[in-house]
This record gives structure tokens, sequence and C-alpha cells, in this order.
């Protein structure tokens, strides 16, 4: 394991957690999301790098850096789960476990969320389970990384 740090990365349109579209995605901001993290990886000893962006090249820039200095990645890619290849291939490009969490339902909503390019290159999936669903992600992807678990 490289050093005891997670990359958080919250996709586009994040940013507006808990200011639009409660009924789907909840009350709680994205700050709300970064304490949670925070704390549920500090509980382990471990520390957090997030990123949110509203642009591809920035979430995949970030992921790149991820290799050098952190042991594996939780991300909420928002609706580029549904669309893109090349997030996918910066997530199994830097070798890293990596934790895939959706807040909302994704099965139980349209169908075109029922696919997700990032799933086949995660080791944990979490979803429906609003923002808490972070720090399950987090539990379930340091219990990967310290070896509590096979997967
Ligand atoms: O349920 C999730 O976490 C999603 O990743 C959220 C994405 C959506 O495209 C995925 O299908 C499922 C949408 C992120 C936008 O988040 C907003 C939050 C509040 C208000 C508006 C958008």
């Amino acid at each position: 394991m490289s050093e005891r740090r997670l990359l958080l990365v919250n996709g586009p349109n994040l940013n507006l957690l808990g200011v639009r579209e409660p009924a789907i995605y909840g009350t709680e901001t994205l700050d709300d999301v970064l304490s949670l993290t925070e704390r549920t990886a500090g509980e382990h000893g471990f520390t957090v790098r997030a990123v949110q962006s509203n642009h591809e090249g920035v979430l995949i820039d970030a992921i790149h850096e991820a290799r050098l200095d952190c042991a594996g990645i939780v991300i909420n890619p928002g609706g580029l789960t549904h669309t893109s290849v090349v997030l996918r291939d910066a997530l199994s490009g830097v070798a890293l476990p990596v934790a895939e969490v959706h807040i909302s339902d994704v099965n139980a909503r349209e169908e075109f969320r029922r696919f997700s390019y990032v799933r086949d290159v995660a080791v944990v999936h979490v979803v429906g389970e609003g923002v808490a669903g972070y720090a399950t992600a987090v539990t379930k992807l340091l219990d990967v990384i310290t070896g509590n678990v096979d997967g």
C-alpha cells in the first residue's frame, strides 16, 4: 500500500447537492459528504483528498495524480457514470482499488442509469443509501485495502 490517503471524486453537478432536487438526492451538501468521508477514513487512520468538477479532464488529471500518493479512490462519477469511456480508462489505468458510489438507487430510476462504464473497474459498489453511502464505500474500500476482506 502507498500512503494512507484516499482520493474522493465527485463528478458533474454534485456541487448542487442539497441545493436542488432534494427529493432524489436529499438535503445534505457536498461539504457534508466531505466531512463524512474524512471522518470515516480518519477512524481508520486515513486522510482524504477531494475533488469535484464539472469538467471531465479535471477529474481525469486528479485520478492520474492519485497513482502517486493514494491507496484507493472513492468515486461518484455523476452522469459520467453512464457515458464516459475516458473516465473508465483513467480508473483502470491507475490500477488503484475503486469504490463506485451513487446516492440514489440508479437501478430504480430511468433505464439509462442502469448501465455504468465504471462498474467493472470498481471493487466496491454502493447505490441508493443516500449520502451515508459514502461512509459505506469508504469502509468497504478500506477493508479491501487493508486486507480485512477479499473484496
Ligand atoms: O445517484 C447518484 O449519485 C448519481 O450518480 C447522481 C448523478 C446521476 O446522473 C446518476 O445517474 C446518479 C447526478 C448528479 C447530479 O447531482 C445533483 C444533485 C442535486 C441537484 C441536482 C443534481
